[in-house]
């Protein structure tokens, strides 16, 4: 009979984590509402007050650069990055959206860190109110559950040893 495959389970509990958090006073409001979102539901799954920094930035395109310093600590199980980004007349709203996309994707790759990534990207401050707590959601929320997530599968897949094959 073939055996099921192996599942890593889906695990949101925080507790004993040490999360780091870099937040973009650009639009500051907004910032602000998605780190209360990112705050709580990091509480909420059990991560301690004193196991959570946070580093506020200038703005996004800064966000990369603090996020390094944080995971090459090698202190934080995960880090979350909040922030937002609004499209004005220029181009300079691509520039900024470029660089703290793939700034963040190099950080996650060359430290093997996970990095969630709650910066938004949107076409009017409409849309960003909506996405950190307005109508629609609070982005900070589920990108605190998302670095949550991943800084428990990482550990638990390096660790899984598979059982050999007959
Ligand atoms: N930074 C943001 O975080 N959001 C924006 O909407 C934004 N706009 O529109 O310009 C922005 N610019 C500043 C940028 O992130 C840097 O802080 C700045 O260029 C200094 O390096």
């Amino acid at each position: 009979m073939t055996q099921p495959p192996f599942a890593f389970a889906s695990d949101l509990d925080a507790s004993g984590l040490r999360f780091g958090v870099v937040v973009s006073r650009f639009n500051h409001p907004i910032s602000a509402m998605l780190l209360e979102g990112c705050l709580e539901a990091l509480r909420e799954h059990g991560a301690a007050g004193d196991g959570i920094d946070v580093a506020w930035v200038p703005g996004a395109f800064e966000i990369p650069q603090a996020a390094r310093v944080m995971a090459s600590t090698g202190r934080y199980a995960a880090l979350v990055t909040l922030g937002s980004v609004i499209r004005g007349g220029t181009p300079h709203f691509e520039y900024v959206c470029a660089g703290v996309t793939d700034g963040v994707r190099e950080v996650m790759r060359d430290t093997g860190v996970p990095v969630s990534f709650g910066v938004l990207t949107t076409d009017n401050i409409e849309q960003a109110l909506a996405r950190c707590g307005g109508e629609m959601e609070n982005k900070g929320r589920d990108v605190a559950l998302a670095a949550i997530e991943m800084a428990r599968l990482v550990p638990a897949v390096e660790s899984h040893v598979p059982e050999p094959q007959s």
